[in-house]
C-alpha cells in the first residue's frame, strides 16, 4: 500500500476505502492531505479490480474543512496566482462512484467534500454546515452551488449566511443525504452500497453516473438527449448483450466490463 501520512487506504472486495486520518485537527483538509486524497482516488480509479470508492473519517469528524491555520497568511495575490485549492476539484473528474460515509462534523470544506461525492450516508449524530462566514470567508469548494441545487435557495441562504450547522436528519429530509444509520453502521453500509455498485458492469456504472451528473449541468431537453445517446451507445458493449441475454435465459449475468 502507498505510504500516506494523512490518510489510510485499503480495499474491501472491489471497494476502495479512503479514511481521512488527521484526528488531532478533526481531519482538517491541509493541502498535503488533499493531495493524498487525489492520489488515492486516482490509484483506485486506475485499478480495474475496484468498482467504487468510499471516503470516510472517524466518529468525531468526517472533516472540519480547510486547514484554517494553513490559510492564516494567505493573500489574494498569492492565492490568485497559484489558483489556491484548485486541486480540490479533481474529485469531480473521478468516473467511478464515490460514496461519503459521514460521522461527526462535516464542516466547510468537509461538507463540500461530502457533497462532491455521488452518495452521502450519514451517522445519526453527524453535523453538517458551511461556517465560513464566521471566518470572514465564504465556501470555496462548491458549497454555495451544490447546497443550493440540492436544498433550494431559501435554506441554502439561511445556512450559508448564518454559518449554522444542520443535522443528519435534516440533511436526509432535504435530500442532501440519502440515508441515516446508527454511528457504528455507516461505514459498513457505505461499503455494502459500493459493493452493490461494483457488482455491475464498470462502463455501464460509469455511464449511469455521467448521465445523472449531467442533470446538474444541462437543460432537461439537453440532458434527456445526452442520456438517450449514451443509452443507444451502450448497445455496443458486450456487457449490455450479456445482461439482456442473461435475463432472457433466466441466468445470472457475468460482466466482463467491456
Ligand atoms: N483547520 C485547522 N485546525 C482545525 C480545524 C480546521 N478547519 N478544525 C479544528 N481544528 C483544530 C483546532 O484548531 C484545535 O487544534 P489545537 O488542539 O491545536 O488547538 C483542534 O483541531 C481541536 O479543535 P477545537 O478545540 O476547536 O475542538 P472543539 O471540539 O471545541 O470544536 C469544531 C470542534 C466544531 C470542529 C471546531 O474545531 C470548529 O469549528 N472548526 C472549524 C470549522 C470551520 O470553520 N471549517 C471551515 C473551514 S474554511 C473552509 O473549509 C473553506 C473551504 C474552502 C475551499 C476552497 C477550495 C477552492
Amino acid at each position: 500500500a502507498p505510504n500516506y501520512e494523512h490518510i489510510l487506504t485499503e480495499s474491501h472486495d472491489k471497494v476502495g476505502l479512503i479514511t481521512l486520518n488527521r484526528p488531532k485537527t478533526f481531519n482538517a483538509l491541509s493541502s498535503d492531505l488533499f493531495h493524498e486524497i487525489n492520489d488515492a482516488l486516482k490509484k483506485f480509479e486506475n485499478d480495474s479490480s475496484i468498482g467504487a470508492i468510499v471516503i470516510t473519517g472517524n466518529e468525531r469528524a468526517f472533516s472540519a474543512g480547510a486547514d484554517i491555520k494553513e490559510m492564516l497568511n494567505q493573500t489574494f495575490a498569492n492565492s490568485y496566482k497559484t489558483n489556491f485549492l484548485f486541486h480540490w476539484g479533481e474529485i469531480n473528474n473521478i468516473k467511478k462512484p464515490v460514496i461519503a460515509a459521514v460521522n461527526g462534523f462535516a464542516l466547510g470544506g468537509g461538507c463540500e467534500l461530502a457533497m462532491s461525492c455521488d452518495v452521502i450516508y450519514a451517522g445519526e449524530t453527524a453535523k453538517f454546515g458551511q461556517p465560513e462566514i464566521k471566518l470572514g470567508l465564504i465556501p470555496g469548494a462548491g458549497g454555495t452551488q451544490r447546497l443550493t441545487r440540492v436544498i433550494g435557495k431559501s435554506k441554502a441562504m439561511e445556512l450559508v449566511l448564518s454559518g449554522r450547522t444542520f443535522t443528519a436528519q435534516e440533511a436526509e429530509q432535504w435530500g442532501l443525504v440519502s440515508k441515516v444509520f446508527p454511528v457504528g453502521e455507516v461505514l459498513e453500509k457505505a461499503i455494502e452500497l459500493g459493493q452493490e455498485f461494483a457488482g455491475f458492469s464498470q462502463p455501464v456504472i460509469q455511464a449511469a453516473k455521467e448521465s445523472v451528473n449531467s442533470a446538474y449541468e444541462l437543460s432537461l431537453r439537453e440532458g434527456c438527449h445526452f442520456e438517450r445517446r449514451i443509452f443507444q451507445a451502450l448497445f455496443s458493449l458486450n456487457d449490455a448483450k450479456e445482461g439482456k441475454d442473461a435475463f432472457a435465459n433466466k441466468r445470472e449475468a457475468k460482466w466482463t466490463h467491456d
